[in-house]
């Protein structure tokens, strides 16, 4: 599979690309995701499918890599946090992204379908030869999310707020985002940043500890193919190079770029707890 895209929000960094770009429409909340990639792909039916995602929500990101992994063609759709799209209402169970919309032969309306372990399984059968052999992670990666997950949140979601993220591109999406993170943390996230030395510090042992659930190394060097937990690893590690002040270990480090360059998904800019960007 030949893989040249590289989307970027416009504004970032352009790491490289062909022929992919994104188009800012309805107040730059709705990104059209236009991407030709030479595996094809390209039937009228993933033509038309749409994927309600926020850029930061590891769950959106899951499918996304999926997404750019297999060169599957579909827009993305930022809807801002803490009010669903209007062409949502009343069609999914409730309000978490991610959300595909999709056609079905025959269907005049379209169909909606919003676990992300859904979605990634659907998008993966789509061709007949699916990446995957099973879909579930494996328990001690699972694990070691869950255990890290409260260490991640305290670093990553203040500096959400300062990176001009779509998901929070309105006054009220950001005050949703500031109250709901707070109370999620226990904390005003501002003070969750001023803390950043001593969530860095827990953090450095279990960053290295992955490496007893994750062989790293094996899929930079390209040694062996994507696995399941390799897209969930990523969708969860990506939003902490967000965080200037950590100090990824150099495998994890090389790791990431590498999803990153595979799956077509952004990294983001380093931000320190001074908001200063590098
Ligand atoms: N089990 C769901 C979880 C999705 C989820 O929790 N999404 C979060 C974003 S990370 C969400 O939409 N939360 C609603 C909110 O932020 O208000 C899945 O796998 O798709």
């Amino acid at each position: 599979m030949n893989r040249t895209c590289q989307p970027m929000l416009s504004g970032w960094p352009i790491q490289s690309g062909t022929a992919t770009e994104w188009r800012g429409r309805a107040a730059g909340r709705v990104y059209e995701y236009v991407s030709v990639y030479s595996k094809g792909c390209l039937d009228e039916w993933m033509a038309e499918m749409k994927l309600y995602v926020f850029d930061s929500c590891p769950y959106c990101v899951r499918v996304r890599a999926l997404a750019g992994l297999k060169g599957i063609r579909c827009e993305l759709v930022f809807p801002v946090a803490g009010s669903l799209p209007a062409v949502l209402g009343g069609r999914v169970a409730r309000y978490s992204v991610p959300v595909l919309e999709y056609q079905v032969a025959g269907m005049t309306e379209p169909a909606y379908l919003q676990e992300s372990g859904a979605i990634i399984q659907l998008l993966d059968q789509l061709d007949q030869q699916p990446v995957f052999a099973h879909y579930e992670i494996s328990k001690g990666l699972n694990q070691w999310i869950k255990s890290t997950r409260p260490l991640l949140d305290p670093l990553c979601y203040p500096r959400m707020r300062l990176l001009d993220l779509p998901e929070l591109a309105s006054p009220e999406a950001l005050k949703y985002f500031n109250e709901s993170r707070a109370q999620r943390l226990g904390m005003p996230l501002a003070r969750a940043l001023e803390e950043t030395a001593a969530f860095t510090t827990l953090l450095a042992e279990p960053l290295t500890a992955i490496a007893e659930y994750l062989d790293m190394e094996s899929y930079f060097d390209g040694s062996r193919a994507i696995t399941v937990d390799d897209l969930y690893a990523f969708a969860e590690l990506r939003i902490l190079l967000m965080v200037q002040e950590l100090a990824l270990p150099g495998v994890l480090n090389n790791y990431l770029q590498a999803l990153s360059r595979d799956c077509s998904v952004r990294l983001y800019p380093r931000i320190n707890r001074f908001g200063d960007a590098s």
